[in-house]
């Protein structure tokens, strides 16, 4: 790869060096070809960044795709505004009353991201397991290839360059977005850094990710007809991704998720981390700020932890994480949030619930809004009316689709994008080219009968396997598919990952590895249940685990030693309920949630083996060490004090 681009750099200035012995500046077949199709101006703005592999890049997909006209978008607030307003006149975003907010629909069927048609294209002898989806390169690329042929005509096609990470920093990752979507291409306005500025200032040699993506012909709602040719297919040997015939976020927002396959992959082979987590700042006593990462499946908490009133957000979804000097440092991969609008409600949510409320500039998609062009949203928790539009067209309570289902007033996986930088709650440290340092990393799923609200692990490995490596979560409506099964989710980040899950967790084990101090690990589990199938916690009781978790990594409370972990005292977690919640936590309460449930952890230690054993051949041996050694200790505590233990027990 690196000597065939090198070949490619020492090419072009072979030919350069050709043309100015003819005599001249003899432009190249490429500069001919982006002249021709960008105009002068358009061509300008390449020209100035200098990278001749990004040109080839453009002339190939210009070539291919054939769109009538293309708009190279640079930093400028001129081009910004022409691709907000694209957006409105081609009516892939409506107008809303409130000043910003505008309207998106994705096809009906096209809510969520679609997991079967994701596949990385693998050459051969690229193993990644039986659980990444995975495409034979040659097959996969052709196919795309054919699809994209042609694609764009008759329409615009925007290029546009981000940055992922902070610019002018280590983490920086310049990127180049070709997509025929004003929607794709305004919702990345709001997620990520700008970055022409970044690669004209990495220059030729920058290592750049590269996207295409073509919604396909759309139908008299703007809206992709052609599902059944969706494809997001990632070419990790080139660092491209092609996403075709969809407009969900998840499915074609370059940048998202689609960038995060490439990046794990390139964070594998240069010995950093690419991570599904927040980062935020958690406020202790006298003005400490405590930053934390942590990683939770889709549609489990992620983003509304990260916007905890009286906390500071960086980060609510992509982070990378670097060793420097001993320490753990994360940056946000992105500087907005794609959130998910199902729920927000004036109590629970006050900081977003202001945002959607206030004028400013947002997308919303997928959810109902009425001919005053106010918007509406399941579990806004005020009354919504009768009738409106929505993602199935015209909409009425009560409404059925083709399956005879249902469909609610907006989708469970509407979402919300909007610039971090709107919000009050915005950590200064969002740009901050060094990153934060790391004092915790929380793993978290949704897990509604095994794990307690809040548990320490006893070190970083012991973290990383039993808490990362062996969560499970519940599925959800972020993805097309059943919702509520028990899926195996390694950190998080299964649906992401572009290496060998073995693998994956040897980078986390060895990440741990010449750290001062590793950040302690904890698990998170906001969705218990006890023996009445009731939540055990309110939605808020977030709060008081990341407080205590505050203190604790700051040395300032104790803990209770468990089978799986260190859980926090009754007598530590009532003065932060009383503070943070003016709640009386009782004893009762604690009790019940913090029991230790010893049958639910080893049949969760059996089903973890189990996969791993069957599914993940490369397993590190000491994943099946830490998990044996825990389901010894739990049948240990079981022979003393029976199947369920209460926290005073122990
Ligand atoms: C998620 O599903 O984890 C999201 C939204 O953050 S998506 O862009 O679909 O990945
Ligand atoms: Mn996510």
């Amino acid at each position: 790869m690196k000597e065939k681009t090198k070949a490619k750099l020492e090419d072009n200035g072979f030919l350069k060096e050709v043309d100015s012995q003819l005599g001249g500046n003899m432009p190249s077949e490429t500069t001919n070809t982006l002249k021709k199709k960008l105009g002068e101006e358009g061509y300008q703005k390449i020209a100035k960044i200098n990278n001749p592999r990004l040109e080839e890049f453009l002339v190939k997909y210009i070539n291919l795709c054939t769109p009538e006209k293309i708009f190279v978008c640079t930093d400028s607030t001129k081009d910004l505004k022409y691709i907000r307003e694209s957006a409105i006149r081609n009516g892939e975003e409506i107008k809303l009353a409130s000043e910003g907010h505008t309207i998106h629909f994705d096809a009906y069927g096209d809510q969520g991201r679609d997991k079967e048609h994701t596949n990385i294209l693998v050459t051969k002898g690229m193993d990644l397991g039986e659980s990444i989806s995975t495409r034979d390169r040659d097959q996969g690329y052709t196919e795309v290839h054919e699809i994209l042929k042609d694609m764009m005509k008759g329409r615009e096609l925007y290029v546009r360059f981000f940055c992922l990470g902070p610019t002018n920093s280590e983490f920086s990752t310049p990127c180049v977005q070709l997509t025929d979507s004003c929607y794709v291409a305004h919702s990345e306005d709001l997620l990520y850094r700008q970055g022409y500025e970044e690669f004209i200032r990495q220059g030729s040699s920058a290592r750049f990710f590269k996207f295409v993506h073509s919604q396909g012909e759309v139908d008299d709602r703007n809206v992709s007809k052609n599902l059944d040719k969706r494809r997001i297919y990632i070419d990790v040997t080139d660092d491209t991704v092609y996403s075709t015939n969809t407009q969900y976020g998840g499915n074609t927002i370059g940048l998202k998720k689609l960038a995060m396959r490439l990046a794990i992959r390139r964070a594998s082979e240069e010995g950093w981390l690419t991570e599904h987590m927040l980062v935020m700042g958690i406020h202790g006593p006298n003005n400490r700020v405590t930053y934390f990462t942590g990683a939770y499946p889709s549609m489990c908490g992620k983003t509304s932890t990260a916007m905890l009133d009286g906390e500071t957000i960086v980060g609510d979804d992509i982070a990378y994480l670097r060793k420097k000097d001993g320490k753990v440092r994360a940056v946000n991969v992105e500087k907005g949030m794609f959130g998910i609008v199902q729920g927000v409600n004036e109590n629970d949510d006050p900081i977003q619930w202001k945002a959607l409320k206030s004028p400013g500039e947002i997308i919303i998609s997928n959810v109902m809004y009425d001919d005053a062009g106010d918007f509406y949203w399941t579990g806004m928790e005020t009354p919504i009316p009768e009738k409106g539009y929505n993602h199935s067209g015209e909409w009425f309570k009560g409404k059925k689709d083709a399956k005879d289902k249902e469909i609610p007033c907006s989708h469970p996986n509407a979402r919300f994008t909007l610039d971090l930088n709107i919000l009050p709650n915005l950590d200064p440290t969002l740009d901050d080219p060094k990153g934060v340092v790391v004092s915790g990393v929380v793993y978290g799923g949704r897990d509604s009968d095994t794990c307690v609200p809040v548990e320490e692990a006893f070190d970083w490995a012991h973290g990383i396997i039993t808490k990362g490596a062996a969560l499970e979560s519940e599925t959800t409506a972020a993805t097309l598919g059943k919702e509520g099964v028990r899926e195996f989710n390694p950190m998080s980040n299964l649906d992401f990952l572009s290496i060998p899950i073995g693998r994956y967790v040897q980078d986390n084990l060895d990440f741990g590895q010449e750290l001062d101090n590793p950040p302690p690990v904890f698990s998170a589990n906001y969705f218990i249940r006890g023996k009445d199938g009731k939540f055990l916690n309110e939605k808020n009781d977030k709060k008081v685990w990341f407080k205590w978790m505050e203190r604790r990594v700051n040395g300032e409370v104790e803990t209770i030693e468990t089978p799986t972990g260190r859980i926090p005292k009754h007598e530590d977690l009532v003065p932060l309920f009383k503070n943070v919640l003016q709640h009386d936590y009782t004893r009762e309460e604690y009790i019940e949630q913090f029991t230790i449930r010893i049958p639910e952890h080893i049949a969760k230690i059996e089903r973890i083996t189990k996969v791993y054993k069957t599914q993940v051949p490369d397993t590190p041996k000491i994943l099946f060490d830490i998990l044996e050694a825990q389901k010894q200790r739990l049948l240990q505590a079981r022979e003393k004090h029976g199947d369920y233990i209460t926290p005073d027990k122990l």
